[in-house]
Order: C-alpha cells, then sequence, then structure tokens
C-alpha cells in the first residue's frame, strides 16, 4: 500500500496516525507530477490527498481511507467497542472536516482567523471530549483522536495569526488534551513532521 500526499495535510496526518495506531507500514509520497496531473487524476478523479492505493485499488476521502484500513486490518481497531464511543468517535472526526477544518483554510490564504468561529468550533468538539483522557474518548486512542491532533498542530502552529493557541487555551477539556497529546510519542512524532512540511511550504511559497 502507498498513501499519496503530504504531511502537512491534516486529512493524510489522520491516515497516518491510523495507520500507525494499527501497526501497519504505510509509505507517504508526493504525487509525481502533482495533483492535477493527468496520472493522478486517473488515480482519483477529485486531485486531492490523501489517496490511497492499495494494488489495483485506488480509494480518496481520509476518512473511507480509514475505514477501509479498519475492516481490511480489524486488529486492533481504530473504533472504540462501544456503539456510542464509536458514534462518538466518527462524530469528532466528522465535527473537525465540517466545522474545524473550514476555519483553517482562509488563514492559507493569507486571511484573517475568524476567532468568533474558530472558538464556536472548538466548542463543539470540548462538549465531547472525555473529561479525563488521556485520549479524546478516554482510556482508548481512536479515529477521533487522528482526526483532531493534526488540526490542533495548526492552533500552535499558526498563533501567532490569530491568536489560535489561546482559543484552544479557553476550552479546558480540549486544552488539556492536547497539552498531553503532544507530548505522547505520537504527538511528539507528528508535530516534529507536520512543522518540517509547514517550513518547507512556507519556504516554496516565499520562492
Ligand atoms: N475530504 C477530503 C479533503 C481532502 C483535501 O481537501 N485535501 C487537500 C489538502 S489538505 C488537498 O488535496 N488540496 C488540494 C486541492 O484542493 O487542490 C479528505 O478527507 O480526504
Amino acid at each position: 500500500m502507498i498513501l499519496y500526499g503530504g504531511l502537512l495535510s491534516p486529512f493524510v496526518m489522520r491516515v497516518v496516525l491510523a495507520a500507525r495506531a494499527k501497526g501497519l507500514s504505510l509509505p507517504v509520497h508526493e504525487p509525481e507530477g502533482g495533483l492535477k496531473s493527468a496520472g493522478f487524476l486517473k488515480l482519483n478523479p477529485i486531485g486531492k490527498m490523501p489517496t490511497l492505493v492499495d494494488g489495483d485499488f485506488a480509494l480518496p476521502e481520509s476518512e473511507i481511507i480509514v475505514q477501509y484500513l479498519d475492516e481490511m486490518h480489524p486488529r486492533p481497531s481504530i473504533l472504540p467497542d462501544d456503539p456510542r464511543d464509536r458514534a462518538r468517535s466518527r462524530l469528532i472526526s466528522r465535527l473537525v472536516d465540517v466545522y474545524v477544518v473550514p476555519q483553517l483554510a482562509p488563514v492559507f490564504q493569507g486571511k484573517p482567523v475568524d476567532r468568533e468561529g474558530f472558538a464556536a468550533a472548538l466548542g463543539y468538539i470540548e462538549h465531547y471530549l472525555s473529561a479525563t483522557g488521556p485520549h479524546a474518548l478516554g482510556a482508548d486512542f481512536t479515529l477521533a483522536d487522528c482526526a483532531l491532533m493534526p488540526v490542533l498542530f495548526f492552533t500552535d502552529a499558526l498563533n501567532a495569526r490569530g491568536h489560535t493557541a489561546e482559543l484552544v487555551a479557553g476550552h479546558p477539556k480540549l486544552a488539556a488534551y492536547w497539552d498531553r497529546a503532544k507530548l505522547s510519542e505520537t504527538g511528539l512524532r507528528m508535530n516534529r513532521e507536520m512543522a518540517a512540511a509547514l517550513e518547507a511550504f512556507m519556504k516554496a511559497r516565499a520562492g
């Protein structure tokens, strides 16, 4: 299996974290010729990362890729056993996609952070987080952590642009979660990889 994409993408990192948690080896490669090349569009007509290639099967969309990996390699599962916790895990991932990521996108286009909108999106996550941790839903590392940790990287990395770390600090469960998660082995590795990818992105953009 190969995952096409770059580690700065929170969607790519979601899949990478899930694969690591499951003990799967999943090399990540930037697509040769880029996301909009004819060759890549044959694999994924949406022209976005991540795209998983497993033999003759190519699959887009981070959430669907994580589900595929989980069904192909069921143990350890990336979802909790309890149906309500499973639903909560999927919900946090959905909330990240629908409410948190759209708050990050304008910052990459040089626009200011919508502090009110960002705080509201983080508030939705806060509501569903475990009060005890260590992970998003409690004892087990799940899909919710895979979705959440990469976007929390950006709240630190982009703090200078919009005091986004302060917005996290305004949500006690989320702040405590992120303080723990970023010091975990998984979090330290992820932060190193995303920081290196962000630096490379900024350098390339500066020309
Ligand atoms: N819903 C998709 C979102 C994927 C996505 O937007 N990826 C971005 C990188 S973070 C991308 O490939 N952007 C390139 C483009 O839109 O041209 C998923 O979960 O995989």
